[in-house]
C-alpha cells in the first residue's frame, strides 16, 4: 500500500505547514486507511443501520456516541448548591458557536425560577420618568442579534499557579462561550426614560438571591449594550439569565447581570461588593485597579490539547479560538517550537467584532518533543502577552483577566501537557 506523497511548504520551524496548503485541492493528510476493492465505494456493503428504517422524529439531543461532550468542573462552594461554575468543553467544539446546553455557567446563588408573566424590568434613578416593562412590553421594541463571546474574568485564573496545572482546556479555559445574542438595544429604553444631565453611570441588579449588582458607564450602555432575551435563537436558558440579562459585548462576564430586574441611572459607580472586593485587579504596589471592563485579546489552541494526544507522527490540524473585547481578531500566529519561529494561522471566514474567531493550520509532527503556542492580535493593535509579561506588576494570587499565551508541550509519545514557557 502506497500512501499519497505530500506537497507543501513549511512556514515556520518544527513542522508548521504554510496556511495556504488548505486552499490547494488534493492536500492529503495521509491518515485515511487504504481500502481494497470497490465494496465501500459502490455501496454494496451495508452497515447494520442501513438495513432497516431509522428511528422516528422526536426531541432527541446530540448523538449518544458524543455523550462525553458536556460541561466540566460542575462545582459549587461547599455547603451550597448553586454557587459555583460549570465550564464549556472547548476541546470538543468546532467553529465559533457554543451550543446553549454547553454554555458555561457562573452563579453566585443558584438559578432563580422566574415566572416571565410576573417579572418586570425597572428603569429608575436619574431619569425623567421611571419605567417598568413586562416581557410583553419588551417584545414590541426593535430587537437586534449579534454573535459575541461572553467570558468570566476569572477564566484561566488557574494559570497563575507556580506550576502549570495539569488539566484539560475546558477545566483551565472553559469560562468562555459564544452565542448569537438577541434582544433590545438598551439605549432605546433609556432614551424613553430620559436621562438627566447628572446621569453618567447605571447600576444593574439581578433577581437572584445574590442580587448581583454591577455599575457600568452610561457610554457603554448607550453604545452597544442590549437586554438579551434570546440565545442562539431560543429564549435564554434559565442558567444564562432567563427571561433577560444585561449583555455588554466584549466586557467581563460578571457585569452582564443575569435575571436582570433593575437599572438605576446614577451619577457615578455604586461601588458594589462585586466591583470592589471581587473582580478588581490588585497590583503589587497595593493599589487595586477597579472596572477593568473589556476582556483582553486572547487565543487558545483547542486541538491538539491535553487529553487529545497524538497517536502517530504525521500531519495534524491545529485548531483554536481567538477573541478580543476591543474589536476584531486581525491575526493569529502559531509556533511549534516554543516561540522561536512563528507563522500566520488561517482564520475561518466569520471574523466578527467581540466574537470568537476560529483559526487553523496544518502541522507535521515528526515524533519529537514540540511546544505549540498561539498568539492573537486584534484590530486595535493589542497583542496577546506572554505569561511573564502578564504577571508583571500584579500582586500574588491576583487571577482576574488572565489572557497570556498558552503553551502545550507534545512529548515524543504524543502526550500533551500544559507548560509554562
Ligand atoms: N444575577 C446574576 N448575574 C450574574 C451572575 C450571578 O451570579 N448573578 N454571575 C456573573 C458572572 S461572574 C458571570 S461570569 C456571568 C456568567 O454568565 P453565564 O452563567 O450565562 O455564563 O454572569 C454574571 N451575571
Ligand atoms: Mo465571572
Amino acid at each position: 500500500m502506497k500512501k499519497k506523497k505530500f506537497n507543501f511548504t513549511f512556514s515556520a520551524d518544527n513542522g508548521l505547514v504554510d496556511r495556504r496548503c488548505f486552499l490547494k485541492s488534493g492536500f492529503g493528510v495521509g491518515a485515511g486507511m487504504m481500502v481494497a476493492g470497490a465494496n465501500a465505494s459502490e455501496g454494496k456493503y451495508r452497515d447494520d443501520w442501513m438495513r432497516k428504517p431509522g428511528s422516528g422524529m422526536g426531541e432527541s439531543g446530540p448523538s449518544i456516541h458524543e455523550s462525553h461532550i458536556k460541561r466540566s468542573n460542575v462545582a459549587s462552594q461547599p455547603g451550597t448548591l448553586g454557587s459555583g461554575a460549570s465550564r464549556t468543553p472547548l476541546q470538543f467544539l468546532d467553529g465559533i458557536i457554543t451550543p446553549s446546553r454547553l454554555h458555561f455557567e457562573r452563579h453566585h446563588s443558584g438559578i432563580p425560577d422566574i415566572n416571565p408573566q410576573s417579572h418586570r424590568l425597572f428603569i429608575h434613578g436619574l431619569v425623567d420618568r421611571s419605567l417598568s416593562f413586562s416581557m410583553n412590553d419588551l417584545q414590541r421594541y426593535q430587537h437586534v442579534s449579534r454573535i459575541q463571546f461572553l467570558e468570566c474574568s476569572g477564566n484561566s485564573g488557574a494559570m497563575i499557579a507556580p506550576n502549570a496545572p495539569q488539566r484539560d482546556v475546558s477545566q483551565i479555559h472553559g469560562l468562555v462561550s459564544c452565542s448569537e445574542w438577541g434582544g433590545i438595544p438598551l439605549n432605546i429604553l433609556l432614551d424613553e426614560a430620559g436621562i438627566k444631565p447628572e446621569g453618567k453611570w447605571i447600576v444593574a441588579s439581578g433577581a437572584d438571591a445574590a442580587v448581583m449588582s454591577r455599575s457600568v458607564p452610561l457610554e457603554k450602555i448607550m453604545d452597544d449594550a442590549i437586554i438579551a432575551t434570546h440565545q442562539n435563537g431560543e429564549p435564554i436558558r434559565p442558567s444564562n439569565g432567563y427571561p433577560m440579562r444585561l449583555f455588554l459585548p466584549g466586557w467581563e462576564g460578571n457585569a452582564c447581570v443575569k435575571w436582570l430586574k433593575t437599572i438605576k441611572v446614577t451619577s457615578g459607580p455604586s461601588m458594589t461588593k462585586d466591583e470592589t472586593s471581587k473582580y478588581s485587579d490588585l497590583r503589587d504596589d497595593g493599589i487595586a485597579e477597579l472596572f477593568t471592563f473589556p476582556m483582553g485579546v486572547k487565543s487558545i489552541i483547542t486541538s491538539p490539547s491535553p487529553g487529545l494526544d497524538l497517536l502517530e507522527r504525521g500531519i495534524y490540524q491545529i485548531s483554536g479560538i481567538a477573541w478580543s473585547g476591543s474589536g476584531k481578531i486581525k491575526q493569529v500566529e502559531l509556533s511549534a517550537d516554543g516561540g522561536k519561529t512563528w507563522a500566520k494561522a488561517e482564520l475561518d471566514s466569520h471574523v466578527l467584532s467581540k466574537s470568537l474567531t476560529r483559526f487553523r493550520s496544518a502541522w507535521k509532527w515528526n515524533g519529537t518533543q514540540s511546544s505549540l503556542m498561539s498568539r492573537a492580535i486584534d484590530d486595535q493593535g493589542n497583542i496577546q502577552p506572554n505569561r511573564e509579561h502578564w504577571l508583571k506588576g500584579r500582586a500574588i494570587n491576583t487571577f482576574y483577566h488572565y489572557n497570556a499565551i498558552q503553551s502545550w508541550s507534545v512529548n515524543s509519545k504524543g502526550k500533551i501537557n500544559n507548560v509554562y514557557l
